[in-house]
């Protein structure tokens, strides 16, 4: 049984486009969050602010009065699209998020609508278009954050209890549409947009007007990309309509956290988005607690494609618009991998074979070559491999040295070893590559 409704789910599957195919393939993306936070870095005279350096104008010790002025500091000298955009290209990363807009609603580019923008700071001129013709350059897409919550904005409300508040929401709406539509005219070669903030009950309202919306967004840019956390169905649930169907064209719930199988993103499109510090996505000067490793995001990465998704890894810029020397190295290690890897994740998605505790396995779309991504190297050197029936292993190789190969010892009846010559001392997980047979040749036939 299903409930009907005029704002559900607008396609059950996958979308099929080659636009979502080169989304589907792109494994690695970027996110930038950059804004006002960033000047004051997680700190407020002389105070320490242990939230999300983002979140700082929410803190009880910050007044908001003192935030909404940091727009006449923001001057970024060293902002440089160029080089962000070449430092994304050498970690090889092949999408990019940027905040246009966060939840304080500052906007990045000169808007029509609102005074709370670039052109009112310093700085004086538009982030966003510099940003996209860098990015572009280097043949990497650009994605557009916008925050449907607006800290700024006079008609913004989390709830509706009034008369008074419904009316000063109306107005709302159409400055967000507006910001919306605007952004789509000024950056056409966007690819999607990534929405956020649109958990408020005000906003769970609004089925018709964001179905509406979403579909004049589409129009301006066919092909457009959508996730799940844009609009509400009639019911205001999120993400999921009220019959369990994705809306959007892939899930958005998995901030900070990975699906831990294949069950669990429901055989979905999805991506992750990951912070580098446990909660920090603007600048933070000092961070603190636990940092994670270049080796621990080349393994998100790696399970999220192995699962079907794209991993996304989160940089904030200072408040000159450097980028952290932290953020820095872990991009030139990954990417010092991913020159030698990178086979096993562009292109390449789930495999059904049981996985195994040594790592993940990748498989190409198009070629159906696997890829075993060798986290945990066992004592005795074999890696196991459970085929489905009918499957052999045509060819075994190491990616990084196809010359070497391997002759998978036979354990049981579709159960192999891999006897891993790779060096222990190899920086990285290492990677051999699979040819398996279409179907193992039935005996007699
Ligand atoms: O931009 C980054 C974060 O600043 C933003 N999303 C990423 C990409 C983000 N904002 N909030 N959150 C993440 C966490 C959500 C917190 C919530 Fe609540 C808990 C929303 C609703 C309940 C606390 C109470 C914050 C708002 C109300």
């Amino acid at each position: 049984t299903s409930i009907a409704l005029e704002h559900g789910s607008h396609r059950l599957g996958k979308r099929t486009d080659e636009m979502m195919q080169t989304w589907r393939n792109y494994g690695l993306g970027q996110f930038i969050h950059w804004g006002l936070y960033a000047i004051p870095g997680g700190h407020w005279e002389g105070k320490y602010y242990g939230g999300a350096a983002e979140w700082i104008r929410s803190w009880k010790d910050m007044p908001n009065e003192a935030y909404d002025e940091l727009y006449k500091e923001f001057d970024p000298q060293n902002f440089d699209p160029r080089a962000w955009a070449k430092q994304a290209k050498s970690l090889g990363a092949k999408y990019m998020i940027i905040t246009t807009k966060h939840h304080d609603g500052f906007c990045l580019w000169p808007s029509e609508y609102t005074d709370y923008d670039v052109t009112n700071s310093p700085y004086g001129k538009d982030i966003i278009g510099p940003l996209v013709e860098a990015y572009d350059a280097e043949g990497i897409d650009v994605y557009l954050y916008f925050s449907v919550m607006d800290w700024n904005h006079l008609g913004y409300r989390s709830k509706l209890e009034t008369e008074e508040d419904r009316e000063a929401y109306e107005g709302f709406k159409e400055f967000t549409r507006n910001q919306l539509l605007e952004l789509l005219d000024l950056y056409p070669t966007t690819k999607g947009l990534w929405f956020d903030g649109t958990w408020d009950a005000a906003w769970k309202e609004q089925a018709a007007f964001a179905d509406k919306l979403e579909t004049e967004m589409r129009e301006k840019i066919p092909g457009l990309i959508i996730g799940s956390r844009f609009r509400p169905d009639d019911y205001g649930n999120r993400h999921f309509d009220s019959n369990g169907d994705l809306m959007g064209d892939y899930e958005q719930g998995w901030e900070r956290k990975l699906p831990e199988t294949f069950e669990d993103t429901k055989g979905n499109d999805w991506d992750c988005v990951m912070t580098v510090p446990e909660n920090q996505w603007g600048y933070h000067s000092d961070w603190r607690g636990h940092v994670k490793t270049s080796f621990e995001l080349i393994e998100m990465l790696v399970k999220s494609v192995s699962l079907n998704g794209n991993f996304v890894m989160n940089f904030g810029p200072d408040g000159q618009g450097s980028i952290r020397e932290e953020e820095t190295k872990l991009a030139a290690e990954i990417g010092d991998w991913m020159d030698v890897n990178h086979e096993a994740i562009y292109g390449c998605g789930y495999l059904d074979w049981k996985k195994q505790d040594w790592g993940y396995y990748t498989k190409n779309r198009e070629t159906g070559k696997v890829y075993m991504v060798v986290f945990n190297r066992p004592l005795n050197g074999a890696l196991r491999v459970k085929t489905p029936s009918k499957i052999g292993l045509e060819k075994v190789y190491s990616l990084k040295e196809p010359s070497v190969t391997y002759e998978p010892e036979e354990v049981h009846k579709d159960e192999y070893f891999i006897h891993l010559k790779e060096s222990k001392t190899s920086k990285g997980p290492v990677v051999i590559v699979i040819e398996p047979t279409k179907e193992k040749q039935q005996e007699g036939t």
